[in-house]
């Protein structure tokens, strides 16, 4: 038998060990697919996305401007170039109806024509697919990715818990 004292250490112990289990989160698990009209459909780990080309920007907070956060993340184009989606030169002619579909867990979906995402065309607009909020992995509300997106006045297509981009072109 344990002593009192020994099983309510031995009792904390296992709370932080969960507690700590919760928030690290593995980095081979699949977070992003990303599907349609690219030449090499992907699926993206927590560590693919971390070996990636990087960015992060300062913003307000949606619900008090007064309040400033760091969104990081992969952008969003660099993804669109691994997958080999028709961006940078090939963007033109009939590409030029292209159109990124975000997927997210829930169901919600936004999309993104290729030419908001390729900085050619639009070199003010960043778009990350974010996996971090001021330096810690997003958690419960966002889930594991969530799109950021500096240059539009609003949050609509911040789309939280994204699973997939789907990429293809208009009828
Ligand atoms: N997955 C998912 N993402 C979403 C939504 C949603 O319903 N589901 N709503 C959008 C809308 S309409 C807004 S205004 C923003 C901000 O939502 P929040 O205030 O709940 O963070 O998230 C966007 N992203
Ligand atoms: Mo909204």
């Amino acid at each position: 038998m344990l002593s009192p004292m020994l099983s309510r250490a031995f009792r904390a112990a296992a709370l932080a060990a969960c507690l700590l289990s919760a928030a690290i989160v593995a980095a081979d698990e699949v977070v992003l697919r990303v599907s349609g009209a690219v030449d090499t459909p992907l699926e993206l780990t927590r560590a693919d996305l971390d070996a990636m080309p990087r960015d992060e920007f300062r913003i307000p907070t949606q619900h008090d401007r007064s309040v400033m956060e760091t969104w990081a993340g992969v952008p969003m184009i660099e993804i669109l170039r691994k997958a080999g989606a028709p961006v940078g030169e090939r963007l033109r002619g009939p590409n030029m109806a292209g159109y990124v579909v975000v997927i997210a867990e829930d169901g919600f979906r936004a999309v993104y024509a290729l030419a908001e995402i390729e900085p050619r065309f639009s070199p003010e607009r960043r778009i990350l697919v974010a996996d971090r909020l001021d330096g810690e992995p997003l958690g419960d509300k966002f889930g594991n990715l969530r799109i950021a997106n500096q240059g539009e006045g609003a949050f609509s297509r911040w789309v939280r818990k994204v699973v997939a981009l789907e990429v293809r072109l208009a009828d």
